[in-house]
């Protein structure tokens, strides 16, 4: 594995000279955030982007995300434009030799939670997320703390595309993302470029919006959708693992095993109730993920795809964006290394 770290660019507290300094960190997963999804990246900004993260001895390892606009996933008459557009970013992407792009196909909302700084007994605060609360909240007049995501929607444009899918049904999206693919794989495929959709975060439909990509059975799906190794998986074990009945070791094995995963997202979480869970320190003990099993399994499929800690809590006083600072993530990455080494020696 390659392990990486996310960065949010040039407006990130943290620098890429801290990121760096992290034992064993090779990899820098970020994303041009100021083009507008549905734009395409010009090869030249990508370019910068690389010679920038270069010079501190760091590789861009994955882009996350290059957006898919709403038009995309809605599949209205003028998605083909921001398709041809998506088509072009893959293809300088691919010519800048990034080669791991990952997306997701959540309708309106990124990952949510419905409270972004929760204090845990030890004084570190996390995010969490209750499904009644998020229940009886209206996502447009209420106050829904949304976390930094990639593509922030205003209230008024949030009001307008909510009624625009109320007539989407899980079968309308699967449609639209088998359309997308269709158009998109093929120039990844020429370009040497694997896409890695993330799953919905939390796996459940909310607000009434479809989530479809939640489970074994649907990332089986998603694959067979275009049956390239081109199209592939990122797996979050913290969106997937907030559901029981993931298992989590069991499917890297599987779809590990296929070539399918070209990404890899390590959070921990605590489950606290039906749909409800908080996330939690890396180490297995503190959450209800077994992260040495999981970690296990991605050495037994021999994984060399970029891997990166997810969410960590502010700890120490630090201030930053929910789940992205830095000092629980470095904790984070230096577990995983002891993880990783451990399991390379022991064999
Ligand atoms: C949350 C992230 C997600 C992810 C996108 C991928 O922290 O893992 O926002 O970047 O869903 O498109």
């Amino acid at each position: 594995m390659k392990l990486s770290f996310r960065w949010y660019g040039e407006d990130d507290k943290i620098s890429l000279k801290e990121i760096r300094q992290i034992p064993g960190m090779i990899g820098i997963v970020t994303s041009l955030y100021d083009i507008p999804p549905g734009e395409f990246w010009p090869r030249e900004k990508i370019n910068q982007l690389k010679r920038k993260i270069k010079k501190f001895d760091l590789e861009i390892s994955a882009i996350e995300s290059v957006p898919v606009h709403e038009d995309i996933k809605l599949g209205t008459p003028t998605r083909d434009q921001y398709i041809d557009n998506y088509r072009k970013t893959i293809k300088n992407l691919g010519r800048e030799g990034i080669d791991v792009v990952t997306y997701n196909f959540m309708p309106v909302f990124d990952w949510t939670r419905s409270k972004l700084d929760h204090k845990l007994k030890d004084g570190s605060k996390v995010l969490i997320y209750e499904h009644g609360k998020i229940q009886n909240l209206d996502p447009v007049e209420g106050e829904l703390d949304l976390p930094g995501w990639d593509i922030t929607h205003q209230k008024e444009e949030i009001k307008e595309l909510m009624a625009k899918y109320r007539s989407m049904d899980e079968d309308k999206l699967w449609a639209n993302l088998k359309y997308f693919l269709e158009k998109i794989i093929p120039i990844a495929e020429e370009e040497n470029v694997y896409l890695a959709i993330h799953p919905d975060d939390p796996p459940w439909p909310i607000f009434e919006l479809p989530r479809i990509i939640t489970d074994r059975d649907s990332l089986d799906k998603l694959i067979n959708l275009v049956d390239s190794h081109h199209n592939g998986l990122a797996i979050c074990s913290g969106s997937l693992g907030a559901d029981p009945n993931n298992n989590l070791p069991e499917i890297i094995r599987e779809f590990g095993g296929k070539n399918r995963i070209h990404f890899a997202h390590i959070r921990n979480i605590e489950i606290t109730g039906e749909k409800c869970f908080q996330e939690r320190a890396h180490l297995s003990s503190e959450g209800s993920l077994d992260i040495v099993k999981i970690m296990q399994a991605y050495h037994d499929v021999g994984f060399s795809g970029p891997l990166r800690p997810d969410h960590g809590r502010m700890i120490w006083g630090e201030k930053g964006k929910p789940g992205y600072g830095l000092y629980d993530r470095a904790l984070g990455a230096t577990y995983i290394n002891g993880i990783w080494e451990t399991l390379k020696k022991i064999r």
